[in-house]
């Protein structure tokens, strides 16, 4: 018998996977009253504290990526040598079609979606999941040519097998400093991808990433072999690169940021790999408008800009959005907070008091991250409401950006809810 843990969106695709392959399973959370726990009237779920006999007679449990390592369930598991495996590595042994994984602290949910886009409009079927929001079990089906998953750590931690065709690795800096013993234990959850592809895409500039012969390269400046991706910049203008040709100005994108710009090229190379053609390629990325809550363009109202960049959950992804913003405008006034990370906040702070006009804070952390704030005009605000209208107070003509550097889950059930608050306070 198998055992499910956790019934949010990962259990459900298990649980209905199984039952279709008249699986015998047991299922368990610990909590008492799960958010999702109506959709699974059928399934006789265990609620509450978990207790080793949860795990007799089971020969596997499939687990959801939330449940940490740490937890006795999963010491237990792993001492009687049962396998504790994801969902991704299950959903693995049944795809027929190749599978492209991406990974990386941030970016990941845009070159999956990208990519994704670019396989589509080269004519053929795709299924986008993973840690995007849509569970990888959902996507299989035997009309699919290509799976483009996104893949989180904490899935890849319980991933021992996975038939990854190409996959990369975009960036790695510091994020779930909560659940892992040190930078370097989540630094070598996130190479464990490559362990798993057939051809690897390597992100050049990316210190920590081994670079590989063999690999696809990709990074900003002009590419050393004729199959890496690059870019060069000529008379002002920068552009796009497979080897020594050009494939197109990157003015030509709607992303913008230069974070965005090795977004672009880690999707190129991941295209290319798979066969997709450039014209395909450079069409997805001319249309492409990004995702909802990554930097994403709200309204102009007033002569006010409203970015929603509730996505940004670490300072390293704060401050890509914020450079992006800054050379674009003059007068920028930042949203953020909610619950900190583990983490090295002080670049923020330096280039917060250095280019932003003001900070309006919010959630558990608010006070905290405010007294490291010697030069910028610092506010506070107790709900999403009164952030966004105290920042249209501060920001005369110019930028309000709402890019927390922390989780949401203090104010809001996830970022997307964060997002949503922060467009629905602008409405007004
Ligand atoms: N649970 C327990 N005990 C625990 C922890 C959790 O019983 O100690 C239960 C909860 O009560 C709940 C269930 O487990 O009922 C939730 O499982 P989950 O947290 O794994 O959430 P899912 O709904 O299955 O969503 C997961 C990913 N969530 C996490 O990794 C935390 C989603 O990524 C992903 O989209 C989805 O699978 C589909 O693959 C979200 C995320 O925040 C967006 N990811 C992190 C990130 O991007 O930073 C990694």
């Amino acid at each position: 018998m198998k055992l499910v843990l956790g019934l949010g969106g990962t259990g459900l695709s298990i649980v209905r996977f199984l039952s279709k392959k008249n699986i015998a399973y047991r299922l368990a959370d610990s909590r008492m009253q799960p958010p999702l726990l109506s959709e699974f009237s059928d399934s006789d779920p265990i609620l509450g504290d978990w207790t080793p006999e949860l795990l007799n007679d089971i020969d596997e449990v499939f687990i959801s990526p939330g449940i940490a390592q740490a937890q006795d369930i999963v010491i237990w598991a792993r001492e009687k040598n049962i396998p504790v495996t994801s969902d991704i590595e299950l959903f693995s042994r049944h795809a027929k079609a190749p599978i492209i994984g991406i990974t990386g602290t941030n970016g990941k949910s845009t070159v999956t979606q990208l990519l994704g886009e670019m396989i589509e409009n080269d004519g053929k079927q795709v299924a986008i999941g993973g840690n995007i929001g849509r569970p990888a079990l959902n996507c299989l089906s035997d009309k699919v040519d290509y799976y483009v998953l996104e893949l989180s750590s904490y899935q890849l931690d319980y991933t021992q097998h996975l038939n990854l065709f190409t996959g990369v690795i975009l960036n790695i800096t510091p994020d779930h400093l909560d659940r892992y013993n040190s930078f370097e234990e989540y630094t070598d959850s996130k190479l464990s991808l490559y362990k798993h592809c057939q051809y690897l895409v390597v992100n050049i500039d990316e210190m920590l990433i081994p670079k590989k012969e063999s690999a696809k390269h990709f990074g900003v400046g002009i590419p050393k072999q004729p199959t890496d991706f690059g870019t060069v910049t000529c008379h002002g203008s920068c552009y796009f690169l497979k080897g020594d040709d050009v494939l197109m100005h990157v003015d030509d994108m709607e992303l913008i940021g230069e974070h965005n710009i090795t977004n672009v090229l880690a999707a190129f190379a991941l295209g290319d790999q798979v066969g997709i053609s450039t014209d395909s390629m450079v069409d997805s990325i001319k249309a492409f408008k990004g995702l909802e809550h990554r930097l994403e363009w709200v309204t102009k109202k007033q002569g006010v800009d409203y970015y929603n960049d509730s996505k940004s959950t670490n300072s390293v992804s704060t401050i890509k959005a914020l450079n992006a913003l800054i050379d674009r405008h003059e007068n920028v006034v930042l949203i953020a907070g909610g619950i900190a990370k583990q983490e090295d906040y002080s670049q923020l702070f330096d280039l917060i008091d250095r280019d932003v006009a003001g900070v309006v804070l919010i959630g558990q952390s608010a006070q905290i991250l405010g007294k490291s704030i010697k030069k910028s005009v610092v506010s506070y605000a107790d709900s999403m409401d009164e952030a966004v209208s105290s920042a249209s107070v501060m920001v005369n003509d110019g930028v309000v950006l709402l890019s927390p550097a922390c989780a949401s889950f203090d104010m809001f059930d996830n970022f997307e809810a964060r997002g949503q608050a922060f467009k629905k306070a602008i409405a007004g």
